[in-house]
């Protein structure tokens, strides 16, 4: 089978939980398919291609007709690779999605374990879902096919793939934080998912913090493991084979990004953000709904920026998007509440009739145009996660700042702090007076700092975007010598037992 529908090389199969396009049905039945445009497709896209390979992931549907199979089909065609849909039932999707990788890892992985719960039959759910993943790679797979699989909804597929005999390479990136052993070791399946992570080749973590935690949860549960290297890959030694274990910082497309920002409709877009507010440093805040991004203290450190600088009221603006996310799902429904009344409560107590309002809050979902054109606009972006995988808001929001002028306020706690460090203003998100502190430095920054940093930032974005994001995984999987790897550039140079914080 390898090479079907490429040049003929070992193609490379994606799988992710869900597939780059949501399917939606028409009323008259038909089904149609929205790309959805994040960075990891447009990164793949370019290997996808050339080197002829599939996706593989949930359609979003809880059926499959033969009419979403005819969908998949002339959307694959129409993108150049193929797409293979994996049908989950209800059931399956409260279990496996919503239950087991958003009540238990999503929470224990952010330094959450408060949110999780550890119900059994969230487990075999899992188990099972992962198998139906596994079973899809292996009605397409051939031996020489590179499969990399993504993130954590679908950590057991390399165990289902090499119980089912397939001998090929496989990969695996983490894109949420790996936790610490303290952590970890609380999983009731810690031990049997440690070991499923053992069967991929090659396992990538967005930065060195968390590959660290995860060699030393490594070293705590499985007795005869070694580990050995330096640089950006190591290599865990266990009885009959090696696995390969990298940081690679997640990154975004900057060529794309800045192109976009600078064009005639963003630039005047950006323009007209400001005439809205005139003579106003405006501070940007852009999240999905969800309690790991750390809203609503960042809020409160707004309200006691605004209590402690009267001096700045009606000389600052705060603009917070928040993208809706998850929503049927309770916790989220709550943060909802839990915000708007912060907004409701800070702008109740600060506006001036018929002027100045602080707070000017959106919960939507932005075109690309109005999200590049805020994020060009914004003087200040406030980027508080109580912990974060990378954040490509951060990312995103440098790239797009084209003059440079102007600051990235950015938690210590998010994975692009470990690049950005040299150019941003960390916070300690949970430090109320601290974040406020430090807004009011930004608002206060010399003009040639605020350059000297943005350039630094955008640089290493620069030098480090999601190609060399892509080509660096794949060559860590293939090559022979792992010397090639040296520490990414700005990125603090350890082994693991030398491992410091960067700041
Ligand atoms: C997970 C990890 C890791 C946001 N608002 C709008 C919009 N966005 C786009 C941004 C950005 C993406 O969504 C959000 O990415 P983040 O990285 O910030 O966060 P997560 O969604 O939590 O992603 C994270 C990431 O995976 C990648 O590995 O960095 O740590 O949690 O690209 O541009 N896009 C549009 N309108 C919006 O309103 N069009």
């Amino acid at each position: 089978m390898s090479g079907e529908g490429g040049s003929g090389r070992d193609r490379l199969i994606v799988v992710s939980n869900r597939l780059p396009f949501a399917f939606r049905q028409d009323a008259d039945g038909r089904w149609r398919a929205e790309a959805g445009g994040g960075g990891l497709v447009t990164a793949l896209l370019p290997v996808l291609r050339n080197r002829g390979g599939m996706w593989i992931g949930w359609t979003g549907a809880t059926e499959e007709a033969d009419a979403l199979r005819e969908a998949l089909a002339s959307a694959g065609a129409g993108a150049g690779y193929r797409l293979e849909g994996v049908a989950l039932s209800a059931e399956e999707m409260d279990k496996f999605y919503l239950g087991f990788s958003n009540e238990i890892i999503w929470p224990l992985f952010h330094d959450l374990q408060s949110l999780c719960n550890f119900d059994p039959a969230y487990w075999r759910t899992y188990c099972d879902v992962n198998a139906k993943y596994a079973e899809a790679v292996m009605a397409n797979a051939g031996q020489g096919d590179f499969v990399w699989v993504h993130d954590y909804h679908l950590m057991n597929v390399a165990t289902e793939l090499r119980r089912r005999g397939l001998k090929s390479r496989l990969g695996f990136f983490l894109h949420i934080p790996f936790p610490s052993p303290d952590l970890f070791m609380k999983l009731p399946w810690r031990l049997t998912l440690l070991q499923a992570l053992l069967e991929f080749d090659l396992i990538g973590f967005q930065t060195a913090l968390d590959r660290r935690n995860f060699v030393q949860c490594a070293r705590m549960l499985v007795k005869e493991v070694q580990i050995e290297g330096r640089g950006q890959v190591l290599v865990a030694r266990l009885r009959s084979r090696d696995v390969r274990i990298g940081a690679f910082p997640i990154s975004i497309d900057f060529a794309a990004f800045q192109r976009g920002a600078a064009s005639p409709e963003v630039t005047d877009k950006a323009a007209e953000l400001h005439r809205l507010l005139p003579e106003r440093k405006i501070i940007l805040g852009i999240d999905r709904l969800d309690y790991t991004k750390g809203i609503p203290l960042r809020l409160k450190a707004f309200e006691n920026l605004l209590e402690r600088y009267p001096d700045l009221r009606e000389r600052v603006s705060f603009i917070q998007v928040v993208v809706p996310s998850r929503e049927d799902i309770p916790e989220y429904h709550r943060l909802r509440v839990e915000i708007e009344q912060l907004v409701g409560h800070i702008n109740g107590r600060f506006a001036r009739p018929g002027g100045w309002v602080p707070i000017w809050y959106e919960y939507r979902s932005l075109s690309r145009q109005e999200l590049l054109a805020y994020y060009r606009a914004a003087d200040i972006g406030l980027i508080t996660p109580l912990k974060d995988g990378m954040n490509l808001v951060a990312k995103e929001y440098c790239t797009c700042s084209i003059e440079e002028d102007c600051v990235l306020i950015l938690s210590e706690f998010a994975g692009a702090a470990s690049q950005l460090y040299r150019g941003a203003l960390l916070v300690n998100p949970y430090d109320i007076e601290g974040v406020a502190d430090t807004i009011h430095r930004a608002t206060a920054m010399h003009p040639e700092e605020r350059h000297a940093r943005m350039r630094r930032m955008r640089n290493s974005i620069r030098e480090q975007d999601v190609f060399w994001w892509v080509d660096s995984f794949l060559r860590a999987a293939i090559t022979k010598d792992l010397r090639a790897f040296p520490q990414p550039q700005g990125q603090p140079l350890e082994d693991v037992s030398e491992y410091q914080l960067p700041f």
